[in-house]
């Protein structure tokens, strides 16, 4: 018997080191594999259900060609070198008629494999596709425009820091599924004496946990973070110092254009209390945060009291109208949070999927400036991404080879390429590590209006799954067992090899395989002349100071190696931060122009107040399941114990308006698609609200699919700003009872 570390990499966040026992050719047990820190050292259902995928019936063996009507489930078998020679063929034809970035490279989070996520991009370069971008396309972006608008970074206190704190707000961030492993190092916090919130539409496993539970309007939370701001500007809760030297507050706003007042060398100018004059805010060593002055005839106000006025717009009561949440429970939050050192906000994606998910983000981090909780540990307003761990690595010289450069394609413009051929025409796909049809928003319309003006489709897949059933091609990729890679995580610092345990199940090859066979095919080869380790080691030999020392052998003999950062990782621990100004930006320049300096509250696009949202009350969420890392885990036996199908949560008020009993069978429907699913009636989740797990396959439902119900409309304010993100729960629907 021999054992091989490898790592668990579907996108769950955390990363799991396995050990695989190997027998006689076939693993036949895997168990959490060691770490440095002990607490690291852990595994979940879905890693322990790993091997049944490995070893499914259903998992791919050998390339597909489609032998019937795109969806029809016809397929024939070939070779892999016909299925290559053909794509090659054809992806120079359609590149000679369209262009060659006509061809869309997507891929997505099947697999943390530094090359399994990144070979296809490495290839559209040299070819000259499109990549999609994903962060928006996946719908985790708006949370990260928003924090690097007011930080200038996108970024998160490691998460064993959390264990340092003494007050934690989990806003919408439902750790104990979506980050299980971690959610440790809160319940740390919590024995140490920690008050921890949970913000939340629905009651989740992690709310039971905390110390209080706060259900929330969809789509609201920053009005709920300006009616807590303004008890702390009320109450003078707020931290001068930390305001007037490392944020814009004391910066002149000119009342007439919104930008800063600036002197002759383009300093940004405040005013000075101890001589009653403007001057550098730079310089300024007691700032005016409040008030209105004139400089030379130009009325202004500190950005300060800009923030305050916004604010006083939504005193508690008020707040508490907008959001649902109760105003003395706004002021306790508000108070508690302020007055409790250091406190840590845990901003999360959940409520960062509305259309204006970018502001959240902003008014999280404005409360945390408030507060001077940035830059300390036990503090910060944290997203779920870590930055230096992803800077760290030579992702351009792997993806840019030559300086060759795909095009970079808006993610949710991909739409829009193949319906309208703007910003340009895209007329094949090639999905990699991407579930699209079961993962992206309304796929209706792309089966009924987009995959038709497509000429190729090729998923590269381990299973048949409902977007490999719309391909022209369908090729058997390997799986975490069975080739090498590197392995980052999102949630903590350790860098980890996968190992090839066992050989690949049929004929399945690795992603860089695959795309080395082709370009070999296709005249490219020379762009693929290397091995899986050199391309490894040259990601690794970034020459980064983070990554020094770190190498293959080590790795290999170590098993998981942190990078070169003291612990706790506490981002802007010297309070440099990487905006315009240096300082954070909670009212931004930039954004005068959307009119949206400030982090103002704006509704949801199918909010109660919309057109959709009057036509279909409810809003429907799709949340992360622990029992399913995306698409990839509720078919197997032992996750289908516990979770044998989907469920749709509905408050016993909604339910009862619809004459609807907990196990019934319903319908949930909007214009865009419906499904029909068993309710679970409870008092968990806020009335107006429902919830049903994202990930399950179509085939799950008796008819239609969650996914069908969910809305891609671009933001063009966001499209200002940087990129529309997808709003996933921005997603107006309503519920009828199915009658047997
Ligand atoms: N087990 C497991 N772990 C995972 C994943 C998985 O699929 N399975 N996926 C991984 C991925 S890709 C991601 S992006 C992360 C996501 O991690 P999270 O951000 O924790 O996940 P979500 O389920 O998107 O949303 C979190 C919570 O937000 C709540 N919510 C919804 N709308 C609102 C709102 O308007 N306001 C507030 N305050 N809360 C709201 C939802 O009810 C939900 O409980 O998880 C990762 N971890
Ligand atoms: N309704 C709703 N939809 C959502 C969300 C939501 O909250 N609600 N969340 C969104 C979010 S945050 C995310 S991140 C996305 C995730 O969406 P996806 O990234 O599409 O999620 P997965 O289910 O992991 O699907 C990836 C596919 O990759 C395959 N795969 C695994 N390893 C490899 C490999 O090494 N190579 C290749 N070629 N394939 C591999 C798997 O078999 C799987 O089918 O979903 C988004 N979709
Ligand atoms: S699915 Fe995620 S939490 Fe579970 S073992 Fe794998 S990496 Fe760990
Ligand atoms: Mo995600």
């Amino acid at each position: 018997m021999t054992i091989v570390r490898t790592v668990c990499t579907p996108n769950c966040c955390n990363t799991c080191g396995l050990l695989a026992h190997v027998e006689g050719g076939r693993i036949n047990r895997v168990e959490p594999a060691p770490f440095p820190d002990t607490r690291y050292t852990r595994i979940c259902l879905k890693g322990l259900a790993s091997l049944e995928r490995q070893y499914h019936p259903e998992r791919l063996k050998r390339p597909l060609r489609r032998a019937g009507e795109r969806g029809s489930g016809r397929w024939e078998e070939v070779t892999w070198d016909v299925a290559l020679d053909d794509i090659a063929a054809r992806l120079k034809d359609i590149a000679s008629r369209h262009g060659a970035r006509s061809v869309a490279f997507a891929t997505l989070t099947g697999s943390y494999g530094l090359l399994a996520s990144n070979t296809a991009n490495r290839f559209a370069s040299v070819f000259g596709g499109s990549v999609p971008t994903r962060g928006t396309i996946m719908g985790d972006n708006g949370g990260n425009m928003g924090m690097a608008l007011a930080l200038g970074r996108v970024t998160a206190h490691e998460p064993e820091d959390w264990a340092n704190s003494r007050f934690l707000i989990l806003w919408g961030r439902n750790l104990a599924e979506t980050y299980m492993n971690d959610f440790r190092f809160v319940l740390e916090a919590r024995e140490k004496g920690a008050i921890v919130v949970a913000i939340d539409p629905r009651f989740t496993p992690t709310c039971a946990q905390c110390d209080q539970w706060i259900p929330i309007r969809p789509g609201a939370d920053t009005a709920l973070a300006l009616g807590m701001m303004q008890v702390v500007i009320q109450d003078r809760l707020y931290d001068r110092a930390f305001l007037a030297r490392h944020t814009v507050a004391p910066f002149l706003v000119r009342t007439g254009d919104g930008h800063f007042l600036r002197d002759s060398a383009g300093q940004p100018l405040a005013w000075d209390l101890a001589n009653g004059r403007p001057g550098p805010a730079g310089d300024t060593g007691d700032p005016a945060l409040t008030g209105t002055y004139a400089v030379d005839g130009i009325a202004c106000a500190p950005a300060f009291q800009k923030l305050a006025d916004l604010a006083n717009g939504y005193p508690p009561d008020r707040a508490a109208a907008v959001t649902g949440v109760p105003a003395d429970v706004i002021r306790r939050l508000a108070c508690d949070y302020a007055t409790t050192r250091p406190a840590a906000i845990l901003l999360s994606q959940g409520a960062q999927r509305y259309f204006h998910g970018h502001q959240f983000f902003r008014a999280g981090i404005t409360l945390a400036a408030l507060t001077g909780n940035l830059g300390v540990s036990g503090g910060g307003a944290s997203s779920i991404f870590i930055w230096p761990m992803h800077s760290a690595f030579d992702y351009a010289g792997f993806n840019y080879p030559d300086g060759k450069r795909y095009a970079s394609l808006p993610g949710m413009m991909f739409y829009e390429a193949i319906a309208e051929g703007k910003p340009w025409p895209v007329r094949a796909a090639w999905f990699t590590g991407y579930n699209f049809i079961n993962q992206a928003a309304d796929p209706n319309r792309t089966i009924r209006e987009l995959f038709p003006k497509l000429e190729l489709i090729v998923a590269s897949e381990q299973f048949m799954t409902a977007t490999a059933e719309q391909a022209d091609y369908v090729l058997p990729v390997t799986t975490f067992f069975e080739s090498d890679d590197l392995v980052l995580a999102y949630d903590n610092l350790y860098v980890q090899l996968q190992q090839k345990v066992v050989e690949p199940w049929g004929e399945a090859r690795s992603d860089i395989e695959v795309f080395s066979d082709l370009a070999g095919r296709m005249g490219l080869g020379r762009y693929f002349d290397r091995t899986p380790e050199q391309f490894l080691s040259a990601l690794l030999n970034s020459g980064d100071p983070l990554l020094e020392g770190i190498t293959l052998e080590r790795l290999r003999r170590e098993g998981a190696i942190r990078l070169n950062l003291p612990r706790p990782y506490v981002p802007f621990a010297d309070k440099a931060f990487p905006t315009p100004t240096g300082r954070v930006e909670f009212y931004s320049e930039r954004l005068v122009e959307i009119e949206q300096e400030l982090p103002v509250h704006l509704e949801p696009l199918e909010g109660p107040g919309s057109a959709q949202g009057k036509k279909y009350p409810l809003t429907f969420l799709t949340a992360h399941s622990r029992f399913s890392a995306n698409s990839q885990h509720f078919a197997l036996p032992h996750v289908a114990a516990l979770c044998p199908e989907p469920l749709l949560e509905m408050n016993p008020e909604d339910a009862g308006a619809r004459a609807v009993r907990d196990g019934d069978e319903v319908e949930v429907f909007n214009d865009r698609g419906h499904c029909r699913v068993k309710v679970r009636v409870t008092p968990g989740i806020a009335p107006g609200v429902l919830n049903l797990h994202q990930g399950w396959w179509p085939r799950d439902f008796a008819t239609g699919s969650q996914q069908s119900l969910t809305q891609g409309a671009v933001n063009p304010d966001q499209v200002f700003i940087g990129e529309a993100n997808w709003a996933i729960f921005d997603c107006a629907v309503d519920v009828r009872r199915v009658w047997p």
